[in-house]
């Protein structure tokens, strides 16, 4: 198979290249971060006051984690290491509570990271032939306009259709003849769901290939997709903390996802005691952003669990593999692509007065989605013989939650004592989705 390649000299960089580079690029990074509020005291207690206190690339280890909690304590400012003026855009994630995970870009940022979706694409086999539908979401998430910006970089003719309306999604591949989709896999399996009913068949596509990504999804799903719609699906990882996708990718082996090295860090270390796992070995991926001017961040622990692929890739590029991702070390749902934290619900019920103490979250797959219910006590005052009062309370609580989650859940009131009470900690999520 020919490889190709966006930019071949970056992809097929020698390991000692790689690491000379990565040792220079952390410097100007450690450099950046002691400017900011939040790295400045912590790194000068690290007993680093500059770049010259890192002298290779083992003392990366000297620099502490940063965890999403961090981000959130530094929340909104407090780790931007450019003017305001130089930034010229934002995206944001959920944090574990109200407040959401902020990430800062200047031009040259955007342009770096354009740059990292560019090459992953082409290293899909995708080019300027190919019409791309974005069924991504556009607006706060990275997917939407992080994956966009790579697309039009590589000369892909766009559709930025958003997500959702799955009648609207196969008119649109239908008239424009679109040969590449990003989408949730569980989106892609509603759509497939739905292809008869909207009176569409396999020969009214042209599609070749699915970047799939956003959301955990296993090998066999991943089959499944390839078989449905007779084409490719490439897994793809990212994050917003690290700008969204782009951040690894598979190449036309399908087999691990290429990590961008000389735009990142990866560590992978053991989820208990944060020590380096050998290559092959599951453990925490942990990644630094090597060249964001708006907003560094060193050792971002990411929750994710994965191993890095210890064989090179016959495909000829050089930076290393990660293997799909098989879960996270804390309790992070991600329902239809979107990151929810039970503790984000928690404080939308609590502070509801009418509410009680007890609730449960479950999550079920309801056809090819995800489906969620919040299920909650209320007070035996509510349960009146005149039901509109409890309905308002329940529309209440769903748009309430609707507004912090972006989902919307179905919401269930019942009577107090009808929820499970577990011993011990509470058990307040029951995932019945399948397991991967
Ligand atoms: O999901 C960025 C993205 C957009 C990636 C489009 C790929 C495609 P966040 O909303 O910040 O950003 O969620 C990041 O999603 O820490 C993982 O837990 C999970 N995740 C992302 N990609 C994968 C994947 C985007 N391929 C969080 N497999 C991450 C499994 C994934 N989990």
């Amino acid at each position: 198979m020919a490889a190709r390649y966006w930019n071949e000299a970056v992809e097929t960089m020698g390991r000692p290249d790689i690491e000379a580079l990565q040792l220079s690029l952390l410097r100007q990074a450690v450099g950046r971060a002691l400017t900011t509020p939040f790295y400045g005291p912590r790194l000068e207690a690290a007993g680093i006051s500059g770049p010259s206190d890192i002298r290779s690339l083992a003392d990366l280890r000297r620099i502490p984690f940063t965890t999403k909690d961090d981000l959130r304590q530094a929340f909104p400012f407090g780790m931007l290491a450019a003017e305001r003026r130089e930034v010229v855009r934002m995206h944001a994630s959920s944090g574990t509570t109200g407040v959401p995970t902020v990430i800062y870009l200047t031009a040259a940022d955007v342009e770096r990271w354009t740059d990292y979706v560019a090459r992953s694409l082409v290293a899909t086999g995708a080019d300027s032939s190919d019409v791309l539908q974005n069924m991504m979401t556009y607006g706060l998430f990275t997917g939407g306009l992080g994956l966009h910006y790579g697309a039009e970089r590589v000369g892909m003719m766009v559709i930025p259709a958003g997500p959702g309306n799955t009648a609207r999604q196969l008119k649109l591949m239908k008239d424009f003849g679109t040969t590449t989709v990003h989408a949730t896999p569980s989106f892609m399996l509603h759509l497939h769901s739905k292809m008869a009913e909207e009176g569409y068949g396999l020969g009214d596509l042209r599609l070749k290939r699915a970047f799939c990504g956003a959301e955990p999804y296993s090998e066999d799903a991943r089959r499944k997709i390839e078989a449905l719609f007779g084409i490719e699906v490439f897994n793809s990882y990212g994050l917003s903390e690290m700008n969204g996708p782009g951040v690894a990718f598979e190449c036309e082996r399908r087999d691990g996802m290429h990590l961008w090295e000389d735009g990142y860090i990866l560590e992978i270390v053991d989820r208990d005691s944060f020590e380096p796992v050998p290559d092959g070995e599951r453990g925490e991926i942990v990644l630094t952003i090597l060249c964001r001017e708006a907003m560094p961040l060193l050792r971002y622990r990411t929750k994710d669990l994965s191993a890095v692929c210890p064989e090179p890739c016959p495909c000829g590029r050089t930076h290393r593999r990660i293997a799909r991702i098989t879960g996270r070390t804390d309790d992070m749902l991600i329902i239809n692509g979107i990151n929810v934290f039970p503790s984000q619900i928690e404080e939308v019920i609590m502070a509801m007065p009418e509410v009680g103490n007890n609730y449960l979250i479950l999550v079920q797959k309801e056809g090819a989605l995800d489906r969620l219910t919040v299920k909650v006590e209320v007070g035996p005052s509510s349960f009146a013989d005149d039901s509109r009062p409890l309905n308002a309370l329940r529309d209440r609580i769903r748009s309430r939650l609707q507004a912090s989650i972006s989902l919307n859940p179905r919401v269930e009131l019942h009577e107090p004592g009808v929820l499970p009470v577990s011993e011990g900690k509470a058990k307040r999520v029951v995932d019945e989705r399948p397991k991967l």
